[in-house]
């Protein structure tokens, strides 16, 4: 079963545009807006050509990306997010522009922008995967600052978590084989609500806002030449077994680009995105010739076939064409994605959601989905 939502994507030049994942993205895309916009400036003295123009495209996924980075009331997402088992952060992310030019790094606990060390690795090295104590080593040596990544607050709610693990009363959480957490689903209680940006810690004790669960901010971008790009960072599972790696970091998992074809990224539980390689299938699908709703429709067809989900899994995806239009799909209810053009910002739901049915949002969440879902929009400013 799955439901389309009315909206109709007719193929038209959209202009230069940001998307992210998840309404706490909106704040992180518009303040790269402008960065965007440098990169078409129709100043004549400006070197007209398009690598220029991608290096500013480049910088407007990279100071998006280093937004919510910075934002400490988004729980999934750098300075913000939550630790792994052993309360150390690790942060994963990757950059691309195509599939000659991309760069991941995973497991980094002593930097805070992914991202940022990633487009290092890509513009830097001849490699696309560094990790752990190495990939901070790397960055070390190219100047990007080392900071403590675990704030307060989500040491507090460690503590709290490895309080209730030692007691056995974890709350309705889904505990893993190792004992590790996989936590419930995410979902974004939207920008109207008390708790936005807290995908995973709704701000009422409710049971279905467990304070775990796990996400990303992807970004896509196009400029006015043309260019496309895209970029991705997170902390990942919340509590994950130490050196658990997830989809946020790998081409063709988090995030895929081929250029004059589209992009996409994927957000949600890393293993179901990586066992279907869900960016590249999405992109893989308009070079095919489908639509952007047949690659939305594609991916989650794909997770369908990895059998019964837990409660805990989400898959969300966003895909660009080569003309900037856009589709997005979840599995499940509970995603939001964000868009900054010429037109504004705004937050929306999903054009598809596969398995409307599976509703069970925390009360709190609910609030600010009715706010923020079927089309309608919020200005940034
Ligand atoms: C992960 N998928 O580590 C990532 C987190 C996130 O999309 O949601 N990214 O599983």
């Amino acid at each position: 079963m799955f439901r389309w939502m009315p909206k109709t994507l007719t193929p038209s030049d959209c202009g230069p545009r940001l998307v992210g994942t998840w309404s706490f993205a909106l704040a992180a895309i518009e303040s790269a807006w402008s960065t965007l916009l440098g990169s078409n400036s129709s100043d004549v003295d400006r070197v007209a050509g398009a690598s220029d123009s991608r290096s500013c495209l480049l910088d407007a996924i990279e100071a998006a990306c280093q937004h919510a980075d910075l934002d400490p009331g988004v729980d999934s997402v750098g300075l913000g997010g939550l630790p792994d088992s052993s309360g150390r952060m690790s942060l994963d992310g990757a950059i691309m522009e195509s599939p000659a030019r991309f760069a991941g790094v995973a497991a980094l606990r002593r930097h805070l922008h992914p991202v940022s060390v990633a487009r290092l690795v890509m513009e830097r090295t001849e490699h696309t995967l560094l990790c752990g104590a190495d990939a901070d080593e790397f960055a070390d040596r190219h100047a990007s600052v080392a900071r403590e990544l675990l704030s307060d607050d989500a040491r507090s709610v460690y503590e709290q978590w490895e309080a209730s693990r030692r007691e056995g009363s974890a709350g309705p959480i889904d505990q893993g084989k190792d004992g590790s957490l996989l936590g419930l689903r995410p979902v974004d209680p939207g920008l109207g609500a008390d708790s936005a940006g807290k995908l995973f810690r709704p701000n009422t004790g409710r049971e279905g806002a467990a304070p775990a669960g796990h996400d990303t901010i992807g970004v896509l971008g196009r400029d006015l030449a043309g260019n496309l790009a895209a970029g991705c960072s997170t902390s990942g599972l919340p509590f994950k077994v130490p050196g658990r790696v997830g989809d946020s970091p790998i081409a063709g998992h988090g995030l895929f680009v081929q250029p004059e074809v589209g992009s996409a990224t994927a957000t949600g539980t890393g293993e179901l995105i990586s066992g279907i390689c869900a960016s590249f299938v999405a992109v893989e699908t308009l070079r095919r010739g489908g639509t952007l709703l047949d690659a939305v429709l594609e991916v989650m067809l794909r997770v369908d076939e990895l059998g019964p989900l837990r409660p805990h899994h989400q898959v969300g995806v966003i895909v660009m064409d080569a003309l900037g239009n856009v589709a997005s799909g979840a599995y499940r209810p509970g995603f939001l994605i964000a868009t900054r053009d010429e037109g504004g910002g705004r937050v929306s739901g999903p054009d598809l959601v596969h398995r409307p049915e599976d509703d069970e949002l925390p009360e709190s969440a609910r609030d600010g989905l009715a706010k923020n879902d079927g089309h309608e929009t919020k200005e940034a400013r």
